[in-house]
Parts: C-alpha cells; sequence; structure tokens
C-alpha cells in the first residue's frame, strides 16, 4: 500500500470537505495547512472534463489575510511591487509579494473590498505572520486576521451557464479580476472572474464556513445536465496554462523577475513596498535565470515530486519544477527555472528524470 496522509486538527478541514469526500476525492495535499484535493478519478479524465465541461473545486486552501483599518492600503502596498494606487474596490489584482532582499513570500489575488479592507487571496506560505509582523513593527492602525472565508471555484467552459443558475444572470457580466457582490440564501457573497485554470470561470469567496454546503448542494442541483463534477487545480492543465505554484515553480530564493511576474512589478511606483531597493538593483541587473516552459521528448515522464536537474554539454544549467504528459499537446510539458545561456526558445538541453536522461526543449510561453 502507499503511504497515506495522517490527518488531524493541524491539517485543517474545510467547509467542503464531507462533500468533497462524498464526491469520491481519491488524493489530497496540504496547502496553507488544509486539505486541498488534488485528484478525483485520475489527472488524466478530471483534466479531460475541466476542458469540456464544469467544475466545483474546494480551494478553501487559498485562505484570505484581511487587512483592515485606515492604513490597510499602505500596509498592502509595503506587500508588494505591483503599483496599487490605481486600484478600485470591485478588483483583483495578482500580486507577487516579496521580503526585504526582494525574494517571493507568496503569489497571491488581492481583492479590494473597501477603501480600507482588503483580502490577501495567499498561496502557500504563511503570509499572516509577515503581514502582523509589519503591521506591529510599523504601529500601522490596521487589523489583520484570517477570516472565515473559503473559496470554492468553478472552472470550466459551462463555468458561466452554471453560476447564472445560482446567482442569476449577472455573473455574466463580470469582468476578468473583477467581482460582484451577489446573493446566495440571502448572504451576500464575493463573486469574482478568475481561477486557478485557464478555463474560466468564477470564485466564490464563501463568508461563514455554515454557508458552504448549501452553496456546493445548490450548484451541483442546478448543474446536473451540465455534467458538473467535482475537481480541483489539475496538474497537466496548470502547466498547460503556464501559471505558477508558489513553493514549487519558485519560492523565497527567487525574485518576481526571476519568476517571469516582472510584468506585474511596478517597482519604480511602489512606493513604501519594503522589497522595492532590492527589487530596483534586480531589475537594472536583470536575472541570471528565470522561469522557462520546457517540451521534454519522449513518452509520459513519471510525477516530478522533487526538482530534476537540467543540463548542457555536461553543466547543471538549472531545473525543473513541475512536469506532466499533455494529452492536447501530445507531449510532455514541463515549467523550469533556466540559466541566461540556455533559457533562448530552441534551445536544447538534457533532463534528469528519475527514469532516466531525456532530452528537452525551450519553448516560448506563447507555445502554451
Ligand atoms: N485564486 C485565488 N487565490 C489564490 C489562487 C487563485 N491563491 C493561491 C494561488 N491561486 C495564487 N497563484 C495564482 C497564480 C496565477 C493566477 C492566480 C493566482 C492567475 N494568473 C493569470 C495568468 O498568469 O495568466 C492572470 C494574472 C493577471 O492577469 O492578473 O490567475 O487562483 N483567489
Amino acid at each position: 500500500m502507499p503511504p497515506f496522509l495522517s490527518i488531524s486538527r493541524r491539517t485543517r478541514r474545510t467547509p467542503f470537505t464531507d462533500r468533497v469526500t462524498a464526491a469520491g476525492v481519491s488524493a489530497y495535499t496540504v496547502y496553507n495547512r488544509m486539505l486541498l484535493p488534488t485528484v478525483f478519478k485520475s489527472v488524466v479524465e478530471d483534466y479531460h472534463h475541466l476542458k469540456t465541461a464544469v467544475q466545483v473545486w474546494d480551494v478553501a486552501c487559498e485562505r484570505q489575510v484581511e487587512i483592515r483599518g485606515p492604513q490597510a492600503a499602505e500596509l498592502v502596498q509595503m506587500l508588494t511591487p505591483r503599483d496599487l494606487s490605481e486600484m478600485v474596490v470591485g478588483q483583483c489584482l495578482y500580486t507577487p509579494m516579496v521580503d526585504e532582499t526582494g525574494g517571493m513570500l507568496n503569489d497571491p489575488v488581492t481583492v479590494k473590498l473597501e477603501e480600507d479592507r482588503y483580502w490577501v487571496s495567499i498561496a502557500d506560505s504563511d503570509l499572516l505572520l509577515w503581514v502582523k509582523a509589519l503591521a506591529v513593527g510599523f504601529r500601522l492602525a490596521v487589523d489583520v486576521i484570517e477570516p472565515d472565508v473559503s473559496p470554492l471555484a468553478i472552472q470550466g467552459p459551462r463555468a458561466d451557464d452554471l453560476a447564472a443558475r445560482v446567482f442569476g444572470d449577472e455573473v455574466r457580466s463580470i469582468r476578468f479580476f473583477r467581482y460582484k457582490r451577489l446573493a446566495f440564501n440571502g448572504v451576500d457573497l464575493v463573486v469574482a472572474r478568475s481561477g486557478y485554470s485557464k478555463q474560466g470561470g468564477f470564485e466564490i469567496y464563501v463568508e461563514g464556513g455554515q454557508n458552504g454546503e448549501p452553496l456546493w448542494d445548490a450548484l451541483f442541483e442546478a448543474g446536473r445536465d451540465l455534467d458538473v463534477r467535482a475537481g480541483c487545480p489539475n496538474l497537466i492543465e496548470r502547466i498547460e496554462a503556464g501559471m505558477l505554484s508558489y513553493g514549487n515553480d519558485m519560492t523565497r530564493a527567487n525574485t518576481p523577475h526571476e519568476c517571469g511576474l516582472g510584468r506585474f512589478c511596478d517597482t519604480r511606483s511602489a512606493i513604501g513596498c519594503v522589497g522595492r531597493d532590492a527589487l530596483l538593483r534586480v531589475a537594472r541587473e536583470g536575472p541570471l535565470k528565470q522561469i522557462r516552459y520546457l517540451e521534454i521528448e519522449g513518452d509520459a515522464v513519471p510525477p516530478c515530486p522533487e526538482p530534476w536537474m537540467v543540463s548542457a554539454g555536461g553543466e547543471l544549467v538549472g531545473q525543473i519544477t513541475s512536469a506532466s504528459w499533455s494529452p492536447d499537446f501530445n507531449t510532455n510539458v514541463a515549467i523550469s527555472m533556466i540559466g541566461r545561456d540556455c533559457w533562448d526558445e530552441g534551445t536544447v538541453v538534457d533532463v534528469a528524470t528519475p527514469d532516466g536522461n531525456r532530452s528537452a526543449r525551450v519553448r516560448d510561453k506563447s507555445w502554451l
């Protein structure tokens, strides 16, 4: 028998866990010390279904760091090199967050709820502690809490139809990375057009755990003829979408520029960002290595639970941190961090997989 996960109070359940179990989840990971489903039928079956129908995802592990108070905007800007001065209520932004050395601490989606109230929808790191420490250390007039908010994603080509049946046709007019407050069972919920796939869809920030199961049930009831299924972020689709996974494809040892997230940095105008000086230096010198998408030759690669070394001419030039066979690309797709000498489109490199060496080719993001 393969090893399994012992679940205790430290591995937090979500408001949807009982429904996810009933739906037949077959594997979990732990994310922000909370359960995150990774497989239902199989990664490949889940993938095809996600790309043709609609799925409901328990992504409650995308915990919110709520920052509220007169200095909330100031504190949020301290966290990120993205310039938030033009951000409006009703907007979400993908925001790399860095420490004083410019190292990536997290890559959350920031949601502006009110002029003095934000949710930072975090990836897998203890950002709450960093934000609280900054608030205390700088004596800012803010409260920093983890509220009872559990995101539930609706993803797939039929997401608009499913969401409209539960929230009304107003969902159709929500623009990308915008949200509306829409009623469900007498409570107003933040419904945003966003999500960790490129199939399109929504994320509902379910306030109040007691609202989780009623919403889950309503979506499955409404979506019966749409073939709605329980799903989860899918490894294959996520790589095809070119979406990075914090802790896997990047860590605190990487700058946003190394992560290819320079387009989300306005370091010059992000006055107050604690990593600003470090990042201005990084931007001037340019990164020495950067995220690249690779095509790995041969049949399906095994899972990649730890980095695979990438070399060229016998020299170590980088590492692969996510990889999978892609049925639709009919090849293996991978995310890597590659040194500047080898990062140009078309460069051929060697990959040390657990099954032996493979040849791989550096591809532009436009390949995806
Ligand atoms: N949704 C919410 N919270 C999250 C995630 C999410 N927290 C954890 C994790 N995912 C954070 N990481 C990402 C990574 C990529 C994107 C969102 C969150 C994303 N990127 C798009 C892209 O790269 O094309 C769009 C970015 C943009 O244009 O702003 O969506 O998924 N709530």
